[in-house]
């Protein structure tokens, strides 16, 4: 396999309210990854489009997410910030990978039949096959790391299968096309930390999530402190206290996420922090908790407030990223196309 440069890739849906599973498990890590190496941070609007989404919001939620990238410490200037509809060569190299994957690997995902339900006949064609567009968001850019929440896993390895698969039917035409051998990454994904799966306030077997119907279930990133402590305060606990030992969480999902959560929050661990709170009810754990959450989403909050007050400064900064994002999916499209073996546009009948 040919050496590929370090470079990370991610995105994140505008489809509504941010809230701290987001932050925790994806964007908070974003920022980290930047002193690691070159990143691409994407707005992903043609994802959010495979379940309908009112125009206008679409739009106020892309600015919003882009205002919540760089108010978490995401630099646009040292990484590409962008929204994903800009730089076409997403969707261009979707359809060469929906010819690559598998019918049958797609059936296997969990997503689609969680966010289809029972009504599947009526679900968009791009649901479906919204893994398959994932796979080419990362390897446009052949991406080699890709640090998301634990819900992506299965699609990841989705995007490992379609690389491979690419790699080996076109292996003749890769070597020809004196790209070494495999032209696309095999990617690793980045899953991990103590909040890689933050659980719902109101049940901690169900997903932190942006489309449950209780706004109690999860902290948006927007949130007021008198919000956050509300929510932190009626969050669904058990009646022992703390245990001292990470091990005493098992069995007991609801303490295991607040604590999770205190540690990612914290930047430590569930250990450090139990060290800390072990034989503390959840009084008094609770209140620690909501003075952290606060301390930490407030400057954030604040400062996407005043970024998406001007939208044009937001365009500019998307802009800015998909020029530079179309400068590197530019080469690898036409690499592909010549590897798949289409003819690629040369001059014109008027110019030979
Ligand atoms: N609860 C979570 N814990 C940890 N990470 C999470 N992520 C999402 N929820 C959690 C991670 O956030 C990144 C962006 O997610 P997304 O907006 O692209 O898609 P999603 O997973 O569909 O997000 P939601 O908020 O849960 O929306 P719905 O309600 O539509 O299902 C990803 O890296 C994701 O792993």
């Amino acid at each position: 396999m040919a050496a590929f440069k370090e470079l990370v890739f991610s995105g994140v849906q505008p489809t509504g309210n941010l809230h701290l599973g987001n932050y925790l498990g994806a964007i908070k890590r974003f920022v980290e990854m930047q002193e690691r190496a070159e990143c691409l941070y994407c707005v992903v609007d043609l994802h959010a489009i495979t379940l309908w989404q009112n125009p206008a919001e679409l739009r106020t939620q892309i600015r919003e997410v882009t205002a919540a990238f760089i108010a978490a410490g995401i630099d646009p200037r040292r990484s590409i910030v962008f929204n994903q509809s800009q730089v076409p060569q997403h969707a261009e190299l979707a359809w060469i990978f929906n010819c690559v994957a598998r019918l049958g690997w797609l059936n296997r995902m969990t997503q689609f039949k969680d966010k289809a339900g029972k009504d599947r006949e009526n679900a968009s064609v791009g649901l479906y096959d919204y893994p398959v567009l994932m796979a080419a968001d990362i390897l446009a850019y052949r991406a080699t790391h890709v640090p998301v929440g634990e819900d992506q896993k299965q699609h990841l390895e989705l995007t490992r299968d379609i690389a491979q698969k690419f790699n080996n039917d076109f292996a003749e035409s890769i070597l020809a096309h004196g790209h070494g051998e495999g032209f696309f990454p095999v990617t690793e994904p980045l899953i991990g930390g103590p909040a890689a799966r933050v659980m719902s306030l109101r049940d901690g077997t169900k997903k932190m999530s942006k489309s449950d119907p209780s706004d109690y279930s999860r902290i948006n990133l927007t949130d007021d402190a008198d919000a956050i402590a509300q929510k932190v305060r009626k969050a669904k606990t058990d009646p022992e206290p703390l245990p001292s030992e990470a091990a005493g969480l098992a069995g007991r999902a609801e303490a295991d996420n607040l604590v999770g959560i205190f540690a990612a929050l914290q930047g430590s661990t569930r250990e450090a922090v139990l060290a800390e709170y072990g034989g503390a009810q959840f009084s008094a754990f609770k209140g620690a908790l909501v003075e952290l959450a606060v301390e930490s989403l407030a400057p954030l909050s604040a400062e996407m407030k005043q970024l998406v007050a001007d939208p044009a400064h937001i365009d500019a900064i998307l802009a800015d990223g998909a020029e530079r994002a179309e400068a590197i999916a530019a080469p690898t499209l036409d690499a592909v196309k010549d590897i798949v073996g289409f003819v690629r546009r040369g001059p014109t009948l008027r110019a030979v």
